[in-house]
This record gives structure tokens, C-alpha cells and sequence, in this order.
């Protein structure tokens, strides 16, 4: 809950992120870096709240008003995240859903911030008006410079940022990083209100842009997940898909029981937009494996692994079925897992059924 500011009270993001550097949270460049963000998602809100009117302009022959080829609105916001990150001057690695390869960022001259992103999740639903969101989480780059960069084991080899290469060396920087090492991590979403909820390790809060001055202010302080909820958010059209343990869980959701009231099931469809009506109300969002996906669908880096952080510092659980999300090593940029998140009591009571 949050104590009611009086009128001037108001307190935007910018200015919540320079208190934070002021008590030593967070350091400067971290905060450079999390304000381009922030940036980043206001320009994608702009894009995503005018989708239809500006595919109007492109409409004949796909062609926009500057001659350039239509460009797919996912891969629009991935050019916005890039060049905000970029012109941050404090970002060393970026690691997006939407290219291949990690990319290194020549422009970075200190600070050299790892920023993992997916841009625009459930962008499908953009034709719809349906919820989408931006997700993104921070690492710091636990750069070792090895002499010898073949190194079998070197995950990601990249020219790290000019000042590195002054030495002339080239350095191994571990972009798959376990979700413990996350610095911050966040989402903002654009729904009928644009909501950027993050955490720098200290709570989660939560902004919502005011449209009429075009500046996040602060509408939630230290959320708490509610510990359960009978609100379940999985695609039931893949039940015949899932193994006999989950089916059997998502059979007993459904039985009314002592009270009468079986679990209610919600589900946008949008990861961000199922996240963040968990977050607030309880309940669970599932994207199980299946026999068609062995390892699910959501990817560990950008989308589950940030959302687990946030869910823990609300009080949470974020789990694979069987571990926190948080203790898994990616081996691969773009892995999957499996993802069970929301009130602890019902994550466990998920588990013990996958036990
Ligand atoms: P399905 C969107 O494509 C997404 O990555 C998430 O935002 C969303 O929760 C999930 O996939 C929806 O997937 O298979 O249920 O359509």
C-alpha cells in the first residue's frame, strides 16, 4: 500500500532513482542505465498506443512517410532499447530476445552494465490492443580478461567496451548469468494505464506514466505478492500435452471443495500482463513443458529469470517445477525453462503435485 502523497508530492522515477543513488543503492552509472530504460519504454508505449494509426501511414506498399520498408513493431522497440541502452554511454553487453548473438557496445566507456532485454513480449497481441510489456534485467559484467581467449569454456567473446581494448585485450564477458547475480530487474507495461514496476534488491515499486507531463510517478511502494490466490493463469488449450502430475493440479483447481468457490482462471496471453495481475492479486501464472515443448516456451535470461526476481522481492516464489529459477546457469543464451511463478503457497502446493 502506499501513504498517500499530498498533491506535490509527487515523485517521479528520475527523482526515486537519484534518492537511490543518494543512499548509496545503486551508483551512478547503474542509475544513467536504468533511467535509458525507463526512457526506452516510454517511446515503445508511444509506439505500441499508436500501432494501428501508424500502420494507417504505411499502409500502401508498406512503405513509411520516410521512404524506409514498414518495420515490425517488435523489431522497432528492439532499434529504441538498443539505442537508449547505447547512447547510455554505460552499457557494455546487450543480450536481446530479438538478435541472435549478444552485442557489445562500442559507445560504453565506463560502468559497462550487461543489459538483458525482450523488447516487446506478446507482441501478437499489439493488432488486438490486447497488454504487451518490455522486460529487462542487469548484471554487472564479471569480466575476467583471459590471456587466452579461446577459452573452451568462454560462453560469450566480445570486445569489451574501448577502455578494455586500450589494454588490447579482448575478454570473455559471461552474459548467462544465474538470475542470483541480477543487480536490477524490471518490466514496464503497456495496458490501459503504462505501469514500470522494478527492483534494485530493495522492494518492488511501481510507476505509471502521467501522460499529461510524459513522466513515471510513484504509485506503488514495496509491493507484496498476497501469500495465496485463487486465480490460475495457464493455456489449457495444451492440457492434453501436459504430463499426469500437472493435469492431475489443474483437476483439483477446478474442484469447488469445502467452500464452494473453485480457483478462477485468467490468462491474457502476455506474460507481463498475467504477471502483474498475479503480482497484485495473488494467484499463480504457469507455462508448462510439454510434449511438444520440452522445455516450455518462455526464455530463462529475459523473460523468467527477471520476473522470479521481481516475484522473490515481493514476497514470492519463481520456480521451474522442481527449483527457483534464480539458482539455474544458463548454458545458452536464449534457453527456455519451464516457469511456475506467483504466491508462495501456491507455487509449493504446484510442486509438491511434481514431486
Ligand atoms: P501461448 C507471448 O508470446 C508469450 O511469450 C508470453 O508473453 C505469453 O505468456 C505466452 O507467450 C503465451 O503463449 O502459447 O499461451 O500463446
Amino acid at each position: 500500500t502506499t501513504k498517500k502523497n499530498s498533491r506535490y508530492e509527487i515523485q517521479t522515477l528520475t527523482g526515486w532513482l537519484l534518492k537511490q543513488e543518494q543512499a548509496g543503492v545503486i551508483d551512478a552509472e547503474l542509475t544513467i542505465v536504468l533511467s535509458s530504460i525507463s526512457l526506452a519504454c516510454k517511446q515503445i508505449a508511444s509506439l505500441v498506443q499508436r500501432a494501428s494509426i501508424s500502420n494507417l501511414t504505411g499502409v500502401q506498399g508498406a512503405v513509411n512517410v520516410q521512404g524506409e520498408d514498414q518495420k515490425k513493431l517488435d523489431v522497432v522497440s528492439n532499434e529504441v532499447f538498443s539505442n537508449c541502452l547505447k547512447s547510455s554511454g554505460r552499457t557494455g553487453i546487450i543480450a536481446s530476445e530479438e538478435e541472435d548473438v549478444p552485442v557489445a557496445v562500442e559507445e560504453s566507456y565506463s560502468g559497462n552494465y550487461i543489459v538483458v532485454f525482450d523488447p516487446l513480449d506478446g507482441s501478437s497481441n499489439i493488432d488486438a490492443a490486447v497488454s504487451t510489456g518490455s522486460i529487462f534485467g542487469i548484471y554487472s559484467p564479471n569480466d575476467e580478461c583471459l590471456a587466452d581467449v579461446d577459452d573452451e569454456n568462454a560462453t560469450v567473446i566480445v570486445p569489451l567496451a574501448p577502455l578494455l581494448q586500450q589494454k588490447q585485450e579482448r575478454c570473455v564477458v559471461n552474459v548467462c548469468q544465474p538470475g542470483n547475480n541480477l543487480l536490477a530487474a524490471g518490466y514496464c507495461m503497456y495496458s490501459s494505464s503504462v505501469i514500470f514496476v522494478l527492483s534494485i534488491g530493495k522492494g518492488v515499486f511501481a510507476f505509471t506514466l502521467d501522460p499529461m507531463y510524459g513522466e513515471f510517478v510513484l504509485t506503488q511502494e514495496n509491493i507484496q505478492i498476497p501469500k495465496s490466490g485463487k486465480i490460475y493463469a495457464f493455456n489449457e488449450g495444451n492440457y492434453q500435452l501436459w504430463d499426469d502430475k500437472l493435469k492431475k493440479y489443474i483437476d483439483d483447481l477446478k474442484d469447488p471443495g469445502p467452500s464452494g468457490k473453485p480457483y478462477s482462471a485468467r490468462y491474457i496471453g502476455s506474460l507481463v500482463g498475467d504477471f502483474h495481475r498475479t503480482l497484485l492479486y495473488g494467484g499463480i501464472y504457469g507455462y508448462p513443458r510439454d510434449k511438444k515443448s520440452k522445455n516450455g516456451k518462455l526464455r530463462l535470461l529475459y523473460e523468467c529469470a527477471p520476473m522470479s526476481y521481481l516475484v522473490e522481492q515481493a514476497g514470492g516464489k519463481g520456480s521451474d517445477g522442481h527449483q527457483r529459477i534464480l539458482d539455474i546457469e544458463p548454458v545458452e543464451i536464449h534457453q527456455r525453462v519451464p516457469l511456475y511463478i506467483g504466491s508462495t503457497e501456491e507455487v509449493e502446493k504446484l510442486e509438491k503435485y511434481l514431486a
